[in-house]
């Protein structure tokens, strides 16, 4: 009896009870899910078991993750969209107009899971050599250390850039629909068309169907997964002392708060309203976190 080692491997896409694995040497195969309880998301890393004359491949369990890029669904319940990510690429441009409030809580989303976080301000060529409005909005960011890149996806503009962002990360594009990420991708990927069809087909799954993430490789190393269904997440455990690690100016100016669990609302002596009222925390991004304080505080009473 010639026994069948298992092997280990990445979940490059999943649908349903299949999911589509990739082995060491870049080869993917279609797994079916041993048992009921696993539930494999897209950057998953798992052990699964090649074709026998009797079985098709298996896959047999998840590994702990790292992280995990959640939101809730339509039913209140945390959904997991994807798995071990090193980096949230947050794609914004001039139209639709672009809301600094959802690039705060997808850089919170990047802080909470310790991934890192950058802006893209994609379809620069609709934008004169003076900028626009957001530009001042891409500073404050820029000056928080997160980087920002300017991008045009139909006129290739800072694509070597964004290519170098991307490098050996398993990045995540994440923004309002519409901004460019399936765009942006197919310019990095020039064969993607190609790719899509075949982990589509594979699956099983409709060629214009958007439900599932997808990893895709660039040939500088890095890893990035179209997650078409990334529209909001969820602040999930977002008590209030975890709130303020989704903002890095917060967290480091309320170690000079009096109270040691200051919330910064209206405690005395708290140093984080103090910076915002001098201006050096700036007041929208304050005002941010106070939405996603209350946001928090109303789904921890739902649930
Ligand atoms: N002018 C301009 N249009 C773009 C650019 N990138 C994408 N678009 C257009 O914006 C629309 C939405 O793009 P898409 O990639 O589907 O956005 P997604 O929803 O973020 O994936 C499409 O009509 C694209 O042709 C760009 O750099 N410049
Ligand atoms: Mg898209
Ligand atoms: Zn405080």
């Amino acid at each position: 009896m010639t026994a069948i080692a298992d092997c280990h491997g990445t979940v490059v896409s999943n649908f349903g009870r299949r999911a589509l694995v990739e082995d060491a040497t870049g080869e993917r195969h279609q797994c079916m899910l041993s048992s009921r309880s696993l539930r494999p998301v897209t950057g998953d890393h798992v052990v699964w078991r090649p074709a026998t004359p009797s079985s098709q491949p298996l896959l047999l369990s998840v590994e702990e993750r790292r992280n995990a890029l959640v939101r809730p669904n339509n039913r209140g319940k945390i959904e997991v969209l994807a798995a071990n990510i090193t980096q949230v690429v947050i794609v914004v441009a001039p139209s639709p107009e672009p809301d600094p409030f959802i690039v705060d809580r997808y850089i919170a989303a990047a802080e909470f899971m310790t991934a890192d976080a950058a802006i893209v301000c994609n379809k620069r060529d609709l934008i004169g050599a003076d900028g626009f409005e957001f530009d001042a909005e891409l500073d404050v960011f820029a000056a928080l250390g997160y980087p920002t890149l300017l991008t045009s996806a139909v006129g290739h503009e800072g694509l070597g850039e964004l290519r170098d962002l991307l490098q050996s990360h398993t990045s995540i594009l994440v923004g309002q629909s519409g901004t460019g990420k399936s765009s942006l991708l197919n310019a990095l990927l020039p064969d993607l068309d190609l790719a899509t069809q075949s982990v589509s087909a594979s699956l099983g799954e409709g060629r214009h169907t958007t439900t599932a993430s997808t990893l895709y490789h660039l040939d500088n190393g890095g890893r990035i997964i179209d997650s078409p269904g990334v529209r909001d997440y969820a602040p999930g455990q977002a008590l209030d002392g975890q709130v303020q690690q989704g903002f890095v100016e917060i967290e480091a100016a309320s170690q000079r708060c009096r109270f040691h669990n200051c919330v910064h609302m209206k405690e005395p002596g708290c140093a984080v309203i103090e910076a915002v009222t001098a201006q050096t925390i700036s007041p929208r991004r304050y005002e941010s976190y106070r939405r996603l304080l209350r946001l928090g505080r109303d789904l921890s009473r739902q649930y």
